[in-house]
């Protein structure tokens, strides 16, 4: 299938091209970075590019899709591996993915590179648009050199930093994350509101809440993340 990416037979695409073919599934290019023979990538790769969820409309896109619809598990997971492994076909790239782990591609540290996300206060990852709720849902390895989008400024720099005191249950913050405390919160009456509505940590983000994230959407990856 997507083993190795073959030898670029066309022209380069160019990266306004590769986002409007992500905009037909209401994906967005949400930052890139430049490769050069390091492990961890397909061979040849020259170009990353991280793809994640376009508002508004990606959650109705989504639900609309073959793969939410036949009721069969995880079909976020399958829906991206459909249309983001056609993206590749159609760019002689190679499709990877945050999921189907361990081992699991590095995305966090990926990020990290793109100079468009950063890992915040709480250590959760920030991005330009997205805020705090940022997610992926796969990347693109390309061998042509492909122009990334430019770096921005880092927003927590300057910002009255909410994300700190923000949660509830007291299990996310300075100190990091208490994951099994998160789970317990959550099974109590007061941690409803972040099961139905999303972590409280990743909406208190002022660039969160410029991004139109449907809560339903909050709410299926909470039920995924505590189930
Ligand atoms: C394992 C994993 C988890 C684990 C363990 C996290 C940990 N601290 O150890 C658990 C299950 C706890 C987790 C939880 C969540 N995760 Co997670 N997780 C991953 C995953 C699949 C692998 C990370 C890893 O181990 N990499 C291997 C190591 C060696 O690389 P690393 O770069 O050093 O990894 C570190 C970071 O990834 C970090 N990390 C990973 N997840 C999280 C979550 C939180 C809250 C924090 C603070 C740190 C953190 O901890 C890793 C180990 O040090 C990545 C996807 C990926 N492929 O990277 C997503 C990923 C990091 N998670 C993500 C998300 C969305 C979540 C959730 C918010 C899911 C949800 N509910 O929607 C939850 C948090 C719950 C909440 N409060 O809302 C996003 C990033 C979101 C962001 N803004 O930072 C990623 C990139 C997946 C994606 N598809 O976009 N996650
Ligand atoms: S609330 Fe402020 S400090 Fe926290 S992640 Fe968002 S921008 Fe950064
Ligand atoms: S989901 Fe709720 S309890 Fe868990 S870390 Fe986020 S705000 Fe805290």
């Amino acid at each position: 299938m997507h083993e190795s990416p073959a030898p670029s037979r066309s022209a380069p695409e160019g990266l306004a091209e590769i986002e409007a073919l992500a905009a037909r599934h209401h994906l967005t290019v949400l930052g890139g970075f430049a490769c050069a023979g390091e492990a961890g990538v397909p061979r040849g790769t020259k170009t990353i590019l991280m793809l994640g969820p376009q508002e508004p409309g990606y959650w109705p896109h989504l639900k609309a899709q073959a793969e939410w619809q036949d009721g069969a598990p995880d079909p976020v997971d399958r829906w991206s591996r459909r249309v983001i492994g056609r993206m590749a076909c159609d760019l002689h790239a190679k499709a990877l993915f945050p999921f189907g782990g361990p081992p699991w591609h590095p995305f966090y540290a990926w990020a990290l590179r793109t100079g468009r996300v950063w890992d915040s206060p709480v250590r959760l990852l920030v991005q330009a648009e997205q805020g705090l709720l940022v997610s992926f849902r796969g990347a693109l390895a390309l061998t042509q050199a492909v122009d990334i989008p430019p770096p921005q400024p880092r927003p927590c720099d300057s910002c009255a930093q909410p994300c700190l005191t923000a949660c509830p249950g007291g299990v996310l913050g300075i100190a990091g994350y208490d994951v099994p405390g998160c789970h317990a919160f959550l099974d109590r009456p007061e941690g409803r509101d972040c099961l139905q509505s999303g972590c409280a940590v990743r909406r208190a983000c002022p660039v969160s809440r410029t991004y139109a994230r449907m809560p339903e959407q909050s709410a299926y990856h909470m039920g995924q993340f505590h189930r």
